[in-house]
C-alpha cells in the first residue's frame, strides 16, 4: 500500500484471501494517534474495496494490542478543541465495515484498544492478553465504546468495575465474561485468526455481509424490530444465486460454488 508509518497490511491464507493489518508502533505499546487511526482507516477503505479480500484481522505487535489513545497526543487539548473537532468521531471505521473483522488480541487492549477490539466481530485473545478501560485514572472516561458495547457484551456489574476501577482483566477472565471467543496460545493466535478468516472467506461474500449486519443490528435495537429486519433480510437471501448454489449443492452432495451473487 501507501506509505505506511504506523501499521503494515499484508495478505494471508492459502488464497491470500485474508487481509492482515498490524498495528506496528511498539515503543509506544501501539499508542492510537490520529495518524495510525487514519492509516487504518484508509487501509479498510482499501480491503473493503479489494474484491479478493474475504475477511480482515486486526492485531497488534509486541506486548500490546494497543494501550489506548496516545496520551501524549491528548494531554494539551481542551474543551472547546475536542468538542469543535469531534475529536475520536473518525475512529470508528472498523466499526462499520461491511467485511467481517477478527480482532486477534496478543496483549494489552487498554481504552480504546479495547474499545477498537471490541469493533470487531469477533475477538481471538492470546493467553497473554490483558484487558481494560484505565481512562478514570487519566481523569477521563472512555470514548469509543467502553461503557456502551462493553457493557451490552458483559454487562453492567462488571462493566461497572472495568469502567469505575480501570482494572485489567486476563484473557481467561474476558472468555469467561464473552469478550472474546477463544483463548490460545501466543504462537497460535494469529495462525489460528487466519484459520477462521479463511473458513468465513470460503463462503458467499453475500450471504457472510448479510448475516453480519443481521447480527449487528441485535446491538442496534429492540428485539421485535430486530426480529423483523431479520426475516426481511432472510428472505432477501431467495433473490441471491448464492442461496440456490447453497441449497442445490446440499441436496446434490456436492461442495458449493458461491459466486458472491
Ligand atoms: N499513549 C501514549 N504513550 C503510551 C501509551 C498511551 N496510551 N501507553 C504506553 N505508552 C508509552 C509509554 O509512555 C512509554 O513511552 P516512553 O518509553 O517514551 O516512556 C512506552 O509506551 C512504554 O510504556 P510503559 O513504559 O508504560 O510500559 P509498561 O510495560 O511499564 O506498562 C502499560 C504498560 C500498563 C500498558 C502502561 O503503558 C499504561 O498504563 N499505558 C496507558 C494505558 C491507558 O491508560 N490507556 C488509555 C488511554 S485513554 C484512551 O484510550 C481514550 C479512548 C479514546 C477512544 C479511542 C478510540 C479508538
Amino acid at each position: 500500500g501507501p506509505n505506511l508509518q504506523y501499521i503494515t497490511v499484508e495478505k494471508k491464507g492459502e488464497q491470500q484471501n485474508i487481509g492482515l493489518i498490524t498495528l506496528n508502533r511498539p515503543k509506544a505499546l501501539n499508542a492510537l494517534c490520529n495518524a495510525l487511526m487514519k492509516e487504518v482507516s484508509e487501509t479498510m477503505d482499501d480491503l473493503e474495496a479489494d474484491d479478493s479480500i474475504g475477511a480482515i484481522i486486526l492485531t497488534g505487535s509486541g506486548k500490546a494490542f494497543a494501550a489506548g489513545a496516545d496520551i501524549k497526543e491528548m494531554k494539551d487539548q481542551n474543551f472547546a478543541h475536542v468538542f469543535r473537532s469531534n475529536f475520536l468521531a473518525h475512529w470508528d471505521r472498523i466499526a462499520y465495515a461491511c467485511k467481517p473483522v477478527i480482532a486477534a488480541v496478543n496483549g494489552y487492549a487498554l481504552g480504546g484498544g479495547c474499545e477498537l477490539a471490541m469493533m470487531c466481530d469477533i475477538i481471538y485473545a492470546s493467553e497473554t492478553a490483558k484487558f481494560g478501560q484505565p481512562e478514570i485514572i487519566l481523569g477521563t472516561i472512555p470514548g469509543a465504546g467502553g461503557t456502551q458495547r462493553l457493557t451490552r457484551i458483559v454487562g453492567k456489574s462488571k462493566a461497572m468495575e472495568m469502567v469505575l476501577t480501570g482494572m485489567q482483566i486476563t484473557a481467561e477472565e474476558a472468555e469467561k465474561w464473552g469478550l472474546v471467543s477463544k483463548v490460545i496460545p501466543p504462537d497460535q493466535l494469529l495462525p489460528e485468526a487466519i484459520k477462521l478468516g479463511e473458513k468465513i472467506a470460503s463462503l458467499s461474500k453475500l450471504s457472510v455481509a448479510m448475516a453480519k449486519e443481521a447480527v449487528g443490528h441485535a446491538y442496534e435495537t429492540t428485539l421485535q424490530e430486530g426480529l423483523k429486519i431479520e426475516k426481511r433480510m432472510f428472505h432477501s437471501t431467495f433473490a441471491t444465486d448464492d442461496r440456490r448454489e447453497g441449497m442445490t449443492a446440499f441436496v446434490d452432495k456436492r461442495a458449493p460454488k458461491f459466486t458472491d451473487s
